[in-house]
């Protein structure tokens, strides 16, 4: 085990166990929701891991040390301290630990610790990626890299259209990542279930997903990503979403947001521009694909 890694008790013991464990990512409760929401939500995550038979670790960097698994004070921590704790994507991890900081792990990071603890499945929001633009800036996500080269799972709703999903698409296309559709052969597009573009594969069960999942992992393949489609009643109007995106990008533009700020301001903005009617289903989506993690896992530890 590596000596940076410092695993709560009940993971370390769920571990041993060869127990389902789900990771999750920090990055969306610092920098992904606004403060009390991000804690109220991080920990019904949480909650609805363990209802759903497997362990719940968040994972964050803290005092230097690559943390699996939070404290509920850990976790308040960390949404009360938001944008100013440190987005930690791959290039901020050595220098995080030689300096013993704070970080908040994004999906890139999450998919790294998870890895070298062994987790092999981790549930959140939204991935980053290929960014609208990237033709120009070469803004793409250092999540896409970490699926091409790390052996987790990442369940997810899509992408936001902040991104350009087609170019998403392309982009793991190449890295050789494969893309599952929950229940759909449509990538869904975060708050809304269709987005225009197809996944590789559609799946209806925990099993299946498992199954391929085990695969993978017999074959020494990469990451896997899973797109679990907002439910019908937590979806937004598609007009109102998109509008609120493309005001968001735009403005992004006109202020020069560049680099790691990208992703907050749009996530930000879009929130605003929507009055909070995005957080509310960003929360639900969350839920769902907790849900579904969880499902995975106990199938994959059997
Ligand atoms: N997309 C979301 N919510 C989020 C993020 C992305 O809908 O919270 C966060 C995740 O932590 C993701 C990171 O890994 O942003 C991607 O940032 P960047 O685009 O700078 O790689
Ligand atoms: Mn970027």
């Amino acid at each position: 085990m590596s000596p940076y890694l410092e695993i709560s008790p009940e993971v370390q013991q769920a571990l041993a166990e060869h127990k389902p464990v789900v990771a999750l990512e920090s990055t969306i409760i610092s920098h992904g929701m606004p403060y009390p929401q991000n804690v109220e939500t991080a920990l019904n995550v949480e909650k609805i891991i363990r209802d759903n038979g497997a362990v719940p670790a968040t994972v964050a960097i803290l005092g230097g040390k690559l943390k699996l698994g939070l404290t509920h004070e850990e976790i308040e921590y960390l949404g009360k301290k938001g944008q100013d704790v440190i987005k930690a994507s791959r290039r901020d991890l050595a220098v995080l630990v030689a300096r013993g900081e704070d970080g908040a792990t994004t999906v890139a990071t999450t998919m790294f610790i998870a890895a070298l603890a062994g987790v092999e499945v981790f549930a959140t929001g939204g991935i980053g990626g290929v960014h609208r633009g990237a033709e120009v800036t070469m803004d793409i996500s250092a999540d896409l890299e970490e699926l091409a080269r790390t052996p987790v799972m990442v369940v997810c709703a899509g992408a936001k259209s902040i991104l350009d999903l087609g170019l998403t698409l392309e982009y793991l296309e190449t890295k050789g990542v494969p893309v599952v559709g929950y229940g759909t052969s449509e990538l869904p597009a975060f708050y809304t279930s269709k987005s225009g573009f197809s996944v590789d594969y559609r799946m209806d069960t925990p099993e299946e997903v498992a199954a391929a999942f085990r695969a993978s992992r017999g074959l020494n393949l990469g990451g896997m990503l899973v797109t679990n489609p907002i439910p019908d009643e937590f979806a937004m109007d598609p007009d109102v979403i998109n509008k609120a995106i493309d005001d968001a990008v735009a403005q992004a533009k006109a202020q020069g947001i560049h680099g790691k700020q990208t992703t907050p301001f749009l996530l930000a903005k879009v929130k605003e521009l929507t009055g909070g009617d995005s957080l509310d289903s960003n929360i639900h989506l969350v839920y769902n694909n907790a849900r579904l993690a969880a499902q995975i896992a106990v199938c994959l530890a059997r």
